[in-house]
């Protein structure tokens, strides 16, 4: 699929950006139905629907400097995908500003943040998700969509990362987490206790100076978020990751969205993902002191 435009208000140079998305349009690894290689565009496509002004923060996106370095090429394997995308977001980390992914599936996620420089202030993972994606490997792949939360405990530790949204997982999982003790927040609690209480549990184990959020469209119910590979019924509201993201602004290190498979509705997913998109921008500049 061709590239067929830049997200809407992404209009600095990359020199100037504070904000840099990149495209990862590959789904190889998708064990369900396939598609998501076609959600970067999807997403662009849908953000021009909206206004620049954002009614709640009064910040107007055409005002923040928001570069998009377009889509990656296209990659025959996870791991080759996994290196190039690392290649080129460690640039981005290290002129200091904050990458916003557009998958693919869950597979382009990890690669994002491997990138981020060692010696930077400690790094959190939130990873949004319906599935718990905990497999050291998946069909004969490390790199598979569904070893991603793995991937990442991997560079920043299991006391590091909370899986939050969860109501997938297999007996294996669980059991091999008991070893290695990553902490998970369930759809279920956090229909029970609520997102603020829910998050906050999540965030109280999440010690590190600077997060970045991992948002498997999944992690959304299908009612809302129905394009996707993997649907999960009983899922998060568009208005509890709205909330989520408003509430890790000030820490934000680096952003993605994952999975969105738009051939499977009209828009609508695309065009969540999308808004869902800016809300981390508006709320990133927001959360800045003295704005
Ligand atoms: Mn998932």
């Amino acid at each position: 699929m061709p590239h067929l435009t830049t997200f809407a208000d992404a209009t600095a140079a990359y020199e100037a950006a504070e904000f840099v998305l990149l495209g990862v349009p590959f789904d190889r690894t998708t064990s369900f139905r396939p598609g998501a290689r076609f959600g970067p565009d999807a997403i662009r496509a849908h953000s021009w629907n909206f206004e620049s002004y954002d009614l709640e923060t009064g910040i107007d996106l055409g005002e923040v400097p928001v570069h998009d370095l377009g889509n990656t090429e296209e990659y025959g394997s996870a791991s080759d995908m996994a290196t190039s995308v690392r290649d080129l977001l460690r640039p981005v980390y290290a002129d200091g500003k904050v990458p916003i992914v557009l998958g693919g599936d869950h597979a382009c996620a990890p690669p994002s943040v491997e990138a981020y420089p060692d010696g930077a202030p400690g790094l959190g993972v939130l990873y949004l998700d319906a599935h718990l994606d905990f497999r050291s490997s998946y069909l004969g792949d490390p790199r598979s969509h569904g070893c991603s939360s793995r991937r990442m405990l991997e560079k920043v530790g299991a006391r590091n990362i909370v899986v939050f949204g969860v109501r997938s997982v297999s007996r294996e999982e669980i059991d091999d987490n008991e070893t290695i003790g990553m902490s998970f927040v369930t759809a279920h609690e956090i229909a029970r206790d609520g997102i603020q209480a829910s998050l906050q549990r999540a965030l109280n184990m999440l010690k590190t100076d600077r997060l970045y959020v991992s948002l498997d469209i999944d992690a959304i119910d299908p009612a809302y978020a129905p394009a996707t590979g993997t649907p999960e019924p009983f899922g998060l509201t568009p208005r509890d990751v709205k909330y989520i993201l408003g509430a890790v602004a000030p820490r934000l290190a680096g952003f993605d969205i994952m999975e969105v498979a738009p051939d499977y509705d009209r828009g609508n997913t695309s065009a969540l993902a999308a808004r869902l998109v800016r809300e981390a921008i508006v709320r990133s500049v927001a959360a800045r002191p003295g704005h």
